[in-house]
């Protein structure tokens, strides 16, 4: 039996198109689950859509629609530009779905009928956009905390979770378990948050009616939050333990972005708690994007509107930059300038040089035919050290979601294969028979650690990476049993490589 692996995007609002921030998300989950299969799990990858509450019935009023014809439409859009970016997810939930609904009506009933629910009345500051309630002390200048929008005064009937019970077991939990929230300084925000005190937390409401009613009481709906929360567990078929639900939960990691981590971190976790369930392994804040400095807003999602930079730059070019150029849960500024830096240094001239040299030497002193190592000298297996220890690392690497390092990791072998060829000089090893044993050394070397660097990179860059593989003559599969040395035969034909990242012209860029 293969070890599971499950790895969930957060799913999205369907009021929005999807912009650079979603695909963030979404495509450092592909590179974890893609990974995990090269590496022989049983993968579970989860994304999907977030379709109820008053934002999506606003929005779907003003654009003339009913909420459901906005998010089939908008779904598809999302849906697309997944499949563009290459996307392998394993499941898409959408919150509308049946499957979604009866799951979510049993959780709620079970914390219900245990008494962990109880109907109430709500008085508080609601902001509409965040979907969220404040106190009045945690209103900034009397608007919303979190996106400075103005708050208007509520007061309904509603029912409440009973949070508050569950302060004292979620912190034990967090210090139990150092790595349940990541990165560390997000850890302790959490933290200091709990130590303040929690609330109850209000879990339904009357003011509208887009939602899943709360069962029993069909004036009320479900908090979008709670709906929302519970895709995690309905797309495996919650509560049926004999399917997807038994095997893949708890889940190894949800990814999010920091905006929403008080709701995975913090909520999330006491719902479950109170359902009786396993907490997830791992909540994984990343850090924010902005667009050349400034903050994304309507206007410049254009400039960076994912589509438009896939057909310009290619999808490679694009997943490579955005896990490489900022650390996994540090803020990150997107700009062209340094995305086409990236393309031209790292890609054409690093990684793409690097196999033109290699298979076009190859085929002009072999004629293609991938000749046998003989001696190593101490350069050679400098060499092939590096390039062996990059499978170990890369490996830590990713179990940290460190994806920006595991790069780096890759790219030292690249560079260290640049300054082999320079210091080997294969040119002049050609020139007399005497070395041609040494040329033949030094080419298998090259080759093999490529192929170990296309491997590693497949996760990240699946069709280039497959492509380079190809002009290195690899029939067999990409998984684990090729990350050891020496899997390339001689005797194999390898072909000369066209640029895999053509150089883009900074003048016209
Ligand atoms: O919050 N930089 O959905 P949402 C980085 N439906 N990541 C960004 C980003 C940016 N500038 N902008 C968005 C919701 N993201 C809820 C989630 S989950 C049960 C419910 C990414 O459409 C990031 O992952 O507002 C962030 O957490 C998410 O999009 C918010 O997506």
């Amino acid at each position: 039996m293969k070890p599971t692996y499950y790895v969930s995007t957060p799913i999205y609002y369907v009021n929005d198109v999807p912009h650079i921030g979603h695909a963030y998300t979404t495509l450092a989950a592909d590179v974890i689950a893609r990974y995990k299969r090269l590496k022989g799990f049983d993968v579970f990858f989860l994304t999907g859509s977030d379709e109820h509450g008053q934002k999506v019935e606003k929005a779907a009023t003003a654009s003339g629609e009913t909420p459901l014809e906005l998010a089939d439409r908008v779904v598809k859009r999302f849906q697309a530009l997944w499949d563009k970016l290459g996307i392998e997810y394993t499941d898409f939930i959408r919150t509308t779905q049946e499957r979604h609904k009866q799951g979510v009506s049993q959780i709620f009933s079970k914390i219900l009928e245990q008494g962990d629910i109880y109907l109430s009345e709500y008085e508080d500051w609601y902001c509409t956009p965040c979907e969220t309630f404040w106190t009045e002390t945690q209103l900034i200048d009397s608007n919303c905390p979190d996106c400075n929008r103005p708050v208007e005064k509520l007061k309904e009937e509603s029912y409440f979770f009973r949070m508050s019970k569950y302060q004292e077991q979620l912190l034990a939990h967090i210090e139990a378990n150092p790595d349940f929230i990541q990165p560390r300084s997000k850890r302790n925000e959490i933290v200091s948050f709990l130590k303040e005190g929690l609330r109850d937390l209000s879990v339904s409401r009357t003011s509208f009616s887009w939602g899943i009613p709360v069962p029993g009481n069909e004036r009320h709906v479900i908090y979008v939050w709670f709906d929302a929360l519970t895709n995690y567990i309905t797309a495996l078929g919650y509560p049926d333990e004999s399917g997807n639900f038994g095997k893949y939960w708890p889940i190894d990691v949800h990814l999010i972005g920091k905006d929403i981590l008080r709701f995975h971190a913090v909520y999330w976790p006491t719902f479950l708690m109170a359902a009786g369930l396993p907490l997830p392994k791992k909540v994984f804040a990343h850090g924010w994007w902005t667009i050349e400095g400034q903050k994304m807003s309507k206007s410049l999602q254009n400039v960076v509107e994912p589509n438009l930079l896939i057909d310009k730059y290619g999808v490679d070019a694009i997943r490579y930059f955005l896990l490489r150029e900022v650390p996994f849960g540090l803020d990150g500024d997107f700009s062209h300038s340094a995305l086409v830096l990236r393309i031209n240094s790292d890609l054409a001239n690093d990684l793409g040089n690097l196999l033109n040299r290699t298979t076009a030497m190859i085929v002009k002193y072999f004629d293609g035919v991938l000749p046998s190592p003989s001696e190593n000298l101490e350069i050679d297996t400098t060499f092939r050290a590096r390039a062996e220890s990059a499978i170990q690392q890369v490996d830590a690497h990713l179990d940290e979601l460190a994806f920006s390092k595991a790069l780096a990791t890759i790219w030292e072998v690249i560079s260290a294969g640049n300054k082999y060829i320079d210091e080997t000089a294969p040119w002049s090893l050609a020139k007399e028979p005497a070395t041609r044993e040494r040329l033949a050394t030094v080419m298998y070397n090259l080759a093999e650690a490529q192929r170990i660097v296309h491997f590693l990179l497949s996760p990240f860059m699946p069709s280039s990476s497959a492509k380079a593989l190809q002009f290195l003559g690899w029939q067999g599969d990409v998984d684990e049993t090729g990350l050891v040395w020496g899997k390339l035969l001689p005797g194999i034909l390898i072909t000369k490589a066209e640029p895999l990242f053509p150089r883009i012209d900074t003048k016209e860029s």
